[in-house]
């Protein structure tokens, strides 16, 4: 898979791509990231990305020349999305269908956006990584590249993690234990030194039911709610299935 990354700050998203588990997946061959320079299609001698906005008001637009001028030197990969706040949401879903493809792109804004015309006859479509405001649209196209790199086949070197793992099936994730057994007097759960591996999958499960209706009953509800079950599992385990909360000791 390619994947082309435009923004004025090339280094810091050459950085990351070279590190850890996107480097890993560079070396592998199994992706590879192309970052361009957006001043690189600058003319003029200060090589100016940015103009005021017509109209007037704070800031700095990015202008569409140097934007066009970039993209259609390199023809990246479509579809070219832009990173903004207004864009479709990130989900696991999303990343799955972009980890699908043989490539795609991504455009970085910065300051108060894109000069509107790049939106209607630049870019593809727009991710959103969520609903706040970043100073630049880097450290959301960093998020799309390793949330898509780690789904990649051959990525993650434990091939069973990337989908065993939360969202794949739409829960949390159950609470997880290494040595030692007794740390500062907190014990790990009995269940799981017991070596009984059934009972070990009913508890992981009830725990991750219980957390998700504590803290994301939000998941909960776009599954359809608890089968009966998930409801028989939250009863074995004494878990409230209202609130996701089990009696103390
Ligand atoms: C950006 C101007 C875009 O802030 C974001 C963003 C938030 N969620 N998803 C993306 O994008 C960067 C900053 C300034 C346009």
């Amino acid at each position: 898979m390619r994947i082309d990354v435009f923004t004025i700050f090339p280094g810091m998203v050459e950085g990351f791509a070279g590190l850890s588990l996107l480097g890993k997946a560079r070396d592998g061959g199994v992706v590879e990231v192309r970052v361009h320079d957006l001043r690189r299609a600058a003319t003029d001698p200060h090589r100016s990305v940015d103009d005021s906005p017509f109209g007037g008001g704070a800031g700095m637009v990015l202008m569409p020349e140097p934007l066009f001028g970039a993209v259609e030197a390199v023809d990246p990969p479509r579809p070219l999305y832009y990173l903004s706040p207004g864009g479709r949401p990130l989900t696991q879903d999303v990343a799955r269908e972009l980890a699908g493809l043989d490539g795609f792109s991504l455009l970085c804004g910065r300051y108060e956006g894109v000069d509107e015309r790049v939106r209607e006859h630049l870019v593809d479509g727009e991710l959103s990584i969520g609903d706040y405001v970043l100073a630049g649209g880097e450290v959301a196209a960093m998020v799309v590249l390793e949330t898509v790199a780690r789904l990649l086949p051959g990525v993650m070197g434990n091939e069973a993690s990337a989908e065993e793992e939360s969202f794949a099936d739409g829960l949390l994730e159950y609470p997880q234990y290494t040595r030692p057994a007794s740390f500062r007097g907190w014990e790990v759960p009995e269940v799981l030194r017991s070596g009984d591996h059934g009972r070990v999958a009913r508890w992981r499960r009830a725990q991750a039911l219980g957390r998700t209706i504590r803290h994301r009953p939000d998941l909960l509800e776009r599954r359809g709610g608890l089968t009966d079950e998930e409801r028989r599992l939250l009863a074995e385990w004494g878990i409230d299935p209202y609130d996701g909360t089990s009696p103390g000791p």
